[in-house]
C-alpha cells in the first residue's frame, strides 16, 4: 500500500505551507479555487495504444509509435469509457476527453472514415454528458489503407485528397454535434502525416494541395460556441525525416490567415526548442491555442507527461500571461510500457501540478522587480519558489476534491488493474 497522510494532517501541513505563501502575497486559497476550473483533455488514445475500435486489421501508421507490451489495454469503446471513468474519479476537478475518429462506436455496420457521421459517436456524447465532462475531436489521417504510402490532405493522388478532405468534414460535423450536445466548445484538430523521408525535389507542390484541402475542409462556417478548429504541425515523424508538409510555418501562416487555432505539440520541435516562448508570440496574433503537452525523449516519443522544467515553464507562460481562456490544454502521449491509467493519472496531475506551482508564484512581486530593474531580486526569489511547500497545497488540493492524496491513487489503480484490466486476454 502507497501510504498518504489523513485529512487532519494535511489541513494542519496546508494551514502553515499558506502562510509561507501569504508572506509573499500569494493566496493560496485563490490558486486552488482558480487550479479547480481549469479543465485538461485527457488523450484517450493512451488507453489502447492508439489502436481505435474499426478493427481495419492494420498497424499504427503516420509516423507515430506506441512501443511496449504492459497487459490489460481496453479492447472497446466500453472498456476504455470503464478506463477512463477510473481516470476522473482520480482526478480533482471537471475534465475533458479528448477523442480521436478512430474510435467510433459502430452499433453493427462499420462504415469508413468518409461517411462517420455523429450518431457513431452518440454513446461517447451520452457518456460525456454522464460524466459531467466535455468532449474534443480530432479526425484520424492515419492507419487507414488510403494512408498507406503516408500521403493524405496533400497527395498528389485527387482521390485520395478527396477521400480524406470527406473525412476532414465529417469530423467537423461530429466535433460540432458534440459541441452542441454537451453545451461546451469541441476543439477539432487537424494533425496529418504527409511528408517524405529523403530530400524532396518538390517542396512546394504538397503545401499548395494542403492548403487547398484545408480550405475546403474550413469552407463550411461552424460556430465557435460549437467547435473551433485547429491545426497541428511537426517537424518530423518515423519516415518524413527530411520534410513534412505540415511544418511550424506553414500552419502558423495558415491559422493567422484563416484565423484558426494553432497546436503546439511539446514533442513537435528541435529538441532545444521550448514551446512555452512560443505562446506569447502566437497569442500576439491569435485568438487562442491548443496544446498537446507530450514529453518527447530524444525525438517525438511520446513519453508521460511528468513535472519537468518544460512543462513548467508552459504552466508558468499561460499564467503568467493570464491565458486560461485562451490556451485550451491538452495531453498527447501514449506508453504502452506502464499501466496505462497510471500513465493517465501521472499526465493529468503533472500538468496540474505544473499549474499549481505557476499559480502560487508571486507574479506581481516579480513582474515589479524586472520592471525595477532587479533581476538578481527577480532570480534569487524565482529559485527560492521551487522548493516552497507545494506538497502540502496540492495535497490539500486532492484531499478537499474527495481523491487521494500524494502517490496514494495508485492502490485504486493496482486495485482496478487486479480485478478488471487483468482479467482482459
Ligand atoms: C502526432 C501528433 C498527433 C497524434 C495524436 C494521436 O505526432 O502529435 O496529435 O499524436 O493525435
Ligand atoms: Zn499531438
Amino acid at each position: 500500500m502507497i501510504p498518504s497522510l489523513d485529512s487532519k494532517a494535511i489541513e494542519h501541513n496546508y494551514t502553515h505551507a499558506k502562510e509561507s505563501y501569504a508572506a509573499f502575497a500569494v493566496d493560496a486559497d485563490a490558486a486552488l479555487d482558480r487550479l479547480a476550473g481549469i479543465p485538461i483533455s485527457i488523450n484517450c488514445w493512451q488507453g489502447d495504444d492508439v489502436g481505435g475500435f474499426e478493427n481495419l486489421g492494420g498497424e499504427l501508421t503516420g509516423g507515430i509509435a506506441a512501443t511496449g507490451n504492459y497487459p490489460g489495454k481496453a479492447r472497446t469503446a466500453d472498456e476504455l469509457r470503464g478506463d477512463l471513468s477510473k481516470v476522473y474519479s482520480l482526478l480533482a476537478g471537471k475534465h475533458r476527453l479528448n477523442l480521436h475518429a478512430i474510435y467510433a462506436d459502430f452499433d453493427g455496420e462499420v462504415v469508413d472514415r468518409d461517411a462517420i457521421t455523429p450518431q457513431h459517436f452518440a454513446q461517447w456524447i451520452a457518456w460525456a454528458k454522464e460524466e459531467g465532462i466535455g468532449l474534443d475531436f480530432n479526425p484520424s489521417y492515419f492507419s487507414h489503407p488510403r494512408a498507406d504510402d503516408g500521403w493524405t490532405l496533400a497527395s498528389r493522388d485527387k482521390g485520395t485528397r478527396d477521400f480524406w478532405v470527406q473525412h476532414g468534414l465529417a469530423c467537423r460535423e461530429i466535433a460540432a454535434a458534440m459541441g452542441i450536445a454537451l453545451g461546451t466548445m469541441c476543439t477539432h484538430n487537424v494533425w496529418i502525416p504527409d511528408g517524405e523521408k529523403d530530400l524532396p525535389a518538390d517542396r512546394w507542390t504538397p503545401r499548395e494541395l494542403l492548403r487547398e484541402s484545408l480550405d475546403r475542409i474550413f469552407a463550411v462556417n461552424l460556430d465557435p460556441a460549437h467547435v473551433k478548429d485547429a491545426v497541428e504541425p511537426k517537424l518530423f515523424g518515423i519516415g518524413s525525416e527530411a520534410y513534412v508538409v505540415g511544418s511550424y510555418d506553414f500552419y502558423l501562416a495558415y491559422a493567422i490567415e484563416n484565423k484558426k487555432m494553432l497546436c503546439l505539440d511539446t514533442g513537435h520541435f528541435h529538441p532545444t526548442e521550448q514551446i512555452a516562448d512560443k505562446l506569447s508570440a502566437v497569442l500576439t496574433f491569435l485568438d487562442d491555442v491548443l496544446l498537446h503537452v507530450s514529453r518527447g525523449i530524444r525525438w517525438d516519443s511520446d513519453h508521460v507527461v511528468i513535472l519537468g522544467d518544460e512543462v513548467r515553464a508552459l504552466a508558468e507562460e499561460i499564467i503568467r500571461g493570464d491565458a486560461t481562456d485562451r490556451v485550451f490544454i491538452g495531453l498527447d502521449f501514449f506508453d504502452a510500457s506502464i499501466n496505462r491509467i497510471a500513465a493517465w493519472v501521472i499526465g493529468a496531475r503533472a500538468m496540474q501540478k505544473a499549474l499549481l506551482l505557476a499559480l502560487l508564484q508571486p507574479t506581481g512581486m516579480l513582474k515589479e522587480l524586472e520592471a525595477a530593474d532587479d533581476r538578481t531580486a527577480r532570480l534569487a526569489i524565482m529559485e527560492d519558489f521551487k522548493s516552497m511547500p507545494l506538497a502540502a497545497v496540492w495535497d490539500f488540493f486532492c484531499d478537499t476534491h474527495g481523491v487521494p492524496a500524494g502517490a496514494a491513487w495508485l492502490n485504486d489503480v493496482r486495485k482496478y488493474e487486479e480485478e478488471v484490466l487483468s482479467k482482459r486476454t
